[in-house]
């Protein structure tokens, strides 16, 4: 029998570190309580320059937008154009105003976005401890919303795999682990302290975007591997959240047992540490290879998605 015939996520999991109750049997925000007044500050603090960069990727563009398998592109319709004034279907507004009006839709976990803590579960459990069947109709624990209203706001720091490791791009099913992102950081001159909000950068989205890589049948992105240190790193560092530009932020299958996207189990449901995925990192990356800084004030909010699994976001990144 192969390790992935007998093996689960319960097991796997069963001596890595959980926060559960933690901060409260009613906490849904779980890793962002160690963003604190003080780290706020201390993100404030790390600013020199005033540049600015955005890190939300285009949403609804005409080729269609890269999503994970089994999701689909959003789609923007234009509800009020000037052709509709012209034909006659819409008229000024008194006074002579006219507008345009759009419609978007699509998956919440589309586009660069934040997770909820109960987007996913094993085990009939959402992070805290809360039932699965909270998720039935809407997410009544655990949803998008208390991040929301949070904000995911701190000191960022940007760990540029790619460029460490010499390449436009991770390949597909590339992997790396805490240890890497600790041997880059010390290459880029950067400290990666306790409670920093971890960016990493693979160059996946960029690939993605340039059509060197697709999302098509067995697709297997690059990213973080699970193991149990890796884990305990995480805790130890308080590591609030986790922001990559690969569509689920963790390599897709655990390459030793085949199990699926590990971490949003290990780190998400059991530690609470929100992901933020598809964040277009390239122009951030450039910038910090030029001045060899790459830590910076990071400022997020996902949109405030009632009952939501997900939200976008555009998240904010001064140096
Ligand atoms: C998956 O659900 C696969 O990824 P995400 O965390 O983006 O929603």
């Amino acid at each position: 029998m192969s390790a992935t015939d007998t093996m689960t996520l319960r097991r796997l999991l069963a001596d890595a570190p959980n926060r559960w109750g933690y901060w409260g049997a009613e906490d849904e925000i779980g890793a962002l309580n160690y963003l604190t007044a003080d780290e706020v500050k201390r993100g404030l603090a790390s600013v020199r320059h005033g540049r600015t960069f955005t890190l939300g990727v285009p949403i609804a563009t005409h080729d269609g937008d890269a999503v994970f398998p089994g999701r689909w592109p959003a789609k923007h319709f234009m509800v009020a154009d000037k052709a509709g004034f012209e034909n006659g279907h819409w008229h000024p507004l008194p006074g002579g105003l006219e507008f345009a009006d759009d419609y978007v839709n699509g998956f919440t976990q589309a586009g660069t976005h934040c997770d909820a803590l109960g987007h996913m579960w094993f085990d009939d459990t959402l992070w805290n401890g809360f039932p699965a069947s909270s998720t039935n109709g809407g997410m009544t624990r655990a949803g998008i919303m208390p991040i929301a209203e949070r904000g995911i706001v701190g000191r960022g720091v940007l760990i540029d795999i790619a460029r460490f490791r010499g390449k436009p791009a991770l390949e597909r099913a590339e992997t790396f682990t805490h240890l890497d992102l600790m041997e880059c950081a010390r290459a880029q001159g950067v400290e990666i302290l306790p409670r920093s909000i971890l960016l990493v950068r693979t160059g996946w989205v960029g690939a993605l975007a340039a059509g060197s890589q697709t999302v098509g049948e067995n697709y297997w992105e690059p990213g973080l591997t699970f193991s149990l240190d890796l884990v305990r790193w995480f805790d130890e560092m308080q590591i609030p959240s986790l922001v990559t530009d690969t569509l689920a932020n963790e390599t897709t299958y655990e390459p030793e047992t085949g199990l699926m996207l590990v971490l949003h189990a290990a780190l998400m449901r059991n530690l609470g540490v929100v992901f933020t995925e598809m964040a277009s990192l390239d122009a951030l990356a450039a910038d910090c290879a030029a001045d060899r800084r790459y830590e910076g004030f990071y400022c997020a909010g996902p949109a405030k998605v009632s009952k939501g699994t997900g939200g976008s976001a555009n998240p904010v990144f001064i140096k």
